[in-house]
């Protein structure tokens, strides 16, 4: 296939191309390989979860009805698509834990080489919790009760988890009506994995609701944890030039590339690049520097903390090994493609996993615990250096120059543009020159052509005076399109312009990873509050254009549950309910003040939105 097919990036063109020559695989060939994709997947219509099955059901009316155990097609599709929610809610969640046990050693001066640092972050949120600094002699003792108070949000012993408390009252009350409130984020997803067992709810309508009490589990529990502790241990981010694309790979350095989700690896490593005798080490094995660059969230996490580089997003992952110019590839968790080693190993490439719960084939286990994290952090740089002389010189493969960007903008650094007050925001949404706001984030897929779906979404809805943030996968797609930089602000329509202009920001910000997401209903719920509305009457909107994973499930029904209309760029295996479509496109409008809205389209997509900012600030007065 022609690779302007596969991918918008003249980067992904360039390299597909080469591996195309050279007979490399890509996902885009597995893709291939799959089709025709199964139809009863597709619709949602088949039932592995016990061994009296599996089962499917006759989408046309004339075959099976019912599984072996009576379950209809709305059933079958509930607890499918309930699953993926707790899938993608489990992983954001224990994500957001192992952040906790972080913090948790940290207090306990068991993790060398981690800190606290954003104390002021800590001591709002030690405050926002109720604890009370003066009974806590220093920082760390300090940190040992934060990490505590939220660690107990994953269980049974509370009620709601803690940050229900920052959702607007109006929110809430409706999640108290419909007995929504997230109680403990592991009994959330527990009870879902119990609930979609054989024979125990049996009610579309039950398993959706808790479905979205499981991804409120997620959006104001565990990814919520997971930025906020980020923060706390690696700082807030503030905004911070970089640049993207797999041009920020250097011919001259050493070629570290991390991937995966979890800051708590790529953090360290990012520190131990900086040590001298390390940088001497390099030099003398013929190159000029240690070269860090990003993918995927991991990359985002340190690109918004460091300014790091970001070499790609999801389906740049296997094409960045193909320059052949990377040492060490370091790996987490999440969206790593289980392809990369193999492909390594046509390069001079290491392929390091790092995660206790996450291994892959072809790749060493140097696994990372806090307490020896510095050290392996410190060794693996220094066997990455080691690997340079055995990079094959002829085989190297850097097909563009980067891309700028400006990246950083968590709420904090958001708030300090504006002069620490949401007025100026406000005010442009008041007066017209913002017409509203809309995240597009999630990943990649090969259904969709590599970022065309961000793009088009993004660049439609900016020309049109709608202020975009992103995460994820998405914004590294906005990044490399140029639409991260101040000069952007031309691409935008006439009053985002002047706004843009005004406050030194591009039209499209950077607000981080997948779990980062939540810094989106975080400002989402103080504009909310500030006006005294609830979330569902603002104008915004969400979108995933290109989304694939459970996680974007997960995010995807946090939003619609917390009051966001919400468009999907990849239909999601529920077509065989028309019931379950008709709930979650009109009926829950009723229930929760929101909508999702399915759209491969990206132009169509672009229309919809509009046309609901459109309508909430009509509804509002505006
Ligand atoms: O959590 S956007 S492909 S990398 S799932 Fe994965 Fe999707 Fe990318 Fe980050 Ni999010
Ligand atoms: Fe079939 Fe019911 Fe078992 Fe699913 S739970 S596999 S529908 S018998």
């Amino acid at each position: 296939k022609e690779p302007a097919s596969r991918t918008i990036t003249e980067d992904g063109r360039l390299m597909l191309a080469r591996m195309a020559k050279e007979g490399i695989e890509t996902a885009w060939d597995r893709y291939e390989a799959q089709l025709p994709h199964c139809g009863f997947c597709e619709l949602g219509l088949s039932c592995r979860n016990c061994v009296m099955g599996p089962c499917r059901i006759d989408p046309f009316g004339e075959g099976a009805q019912k599984g072996v155990c009576g379950a209809d097609a709305d059933i079958i599709v509930a607890r499918n698509l309930c699953r993926m929610i707790a899938a993608g809610a489990a992983s954001h969640s224990d994500h957001g834990r192992d952040l906790l046990e972080i913090l948790k050693a940290v207090s306990e001066g068991k993790a060398p080489g981690y800190t606290i640092r954003d104390e002021a972050k800590l001591r709002r949120l030690a405050a926002e919790l109720g604890i009370n600094a003066d009974d806590h002699g220093d920082l760390l003792s300090l940190a040992g009760a934060v990490a505590e108070r939220l660690e107990e949000d994953f269980g049974t012993r509370k009620k709601a988890v803690s940050f229900v408390k920052r959702v607007p009252e109006k929110r809430l009350a409706l999640w108290q009506k419909l007995n929504i409130v997230p109680r403990g984020i592991d009994r959330e997803v527990v009870e879902m994995m119990h609930r979609t067992h054989m024979g125990v709810d049996n009610d579309w309508k039950s398993l959706l609701l808790h479905g979205l009490r499981t991804a409120l589990a997620d959006g104001w529990g565990g990814s919520m944890i997971a930025t906020e502790i980020s923060d706390v241990l690696f700082g807030v981010p503030k905004p911070v030039e970089s640049s993207v694309n797999l041009g920020v790979l250097k011919k001259d350095q050493v070629n570290i590339v991390l991937h995966g989700h979890n800051p708590l690896v790529s953090e360290m490593i990012a520190q131990a690049s900086q040590d001298e005798s390390l940088l001497e080490l390099a030099r003398k094995k013929g190159a000029s520097g240690i070269n860090l660059a990003g993918l995927c969230c991991t990359g985002n996490e340190i690109l918004m903390r460091r300014g790091i580089p970001m070499a790609g997003n999801h389906l740049m992952t296997e094409l960045v090994l193909a320059t052949g110019a990377v040492e060490m590839m370091i790996v987490d968790y999440q969206c790593i493609m289980p392809a990369l080693g193999d492909l390594a190993r046509c390069y001079h490439t290491r392929m390091i996993s790092t995660s206790e719960k996450a291994r892959f084939p072809h790749m060493e286990h140097r696994e990372f615990h806090p307490e020896g994290a510095r050290e392996l952090a410190y060794q693996l740089v220094k066997e990455a250096v080691e690997n340079f002389p055995n990079r094959i010189a002829e085989r190297v493969y850097i097909p563009v120059e980067p891309v700028k960007i400006i990246s950083g903008f968590s709420v904090e650094a958001l708030l300090e543009a504006m002069g620490n007050s949401l007025d100026p925001l406000l005010d442009a949404v008041k007066n017209g020159l913002i017409k509203g706001a809309v995240g597009v984030v999630g990943c990649n897929n090969p259904r969709i052509r590599h970022d065309f779906g961000h793009v088009t979404l993004t660049g439609r809805l900016i020309a049109n005076d709608i202020l975009v943030v992103d995460t994820g996968c998405a914004a590294v797609a906005h990044g490399k399109a140029g639409l991260k930089q101040l000069k952007a602000a031309e691409k935008a329509g006439p009053g985002l312009r002047k706004v843009c202009e005004t406050l030194s920001i591009p039209p499209v910000l950077h607000v981080g990873s997948c779990v980062d997401n939540i810094r989106i209903l975080v400002l989402a719920a103080a504009l909310a509050n500030s006006l005294g509305v609830d979330i569902s009457d603002l104008p915004i909107a969400a979108a995933a254009p290109e989304w694939y994973s459970e996680k974007a499930v997960a995010i995807a029904c946090y939003a619609v549950a917390s009051g966001i209309y919400t468009v999907l760029g990849v239909t999601p295996p529920i077509m065989g309910s028309r019931n379950i479509v008709g709930l979650l496109t009109s009926g829950l409008k009723e229930v929760v003040g929101a909508t999702f809205a399915v759209e491969s389209d990206p132009e169509r997509a672009a229309d919809l939105i509009i046309a609901h900012v459109n309508s909430k600030r009509k509804a509002l007065g505006l």
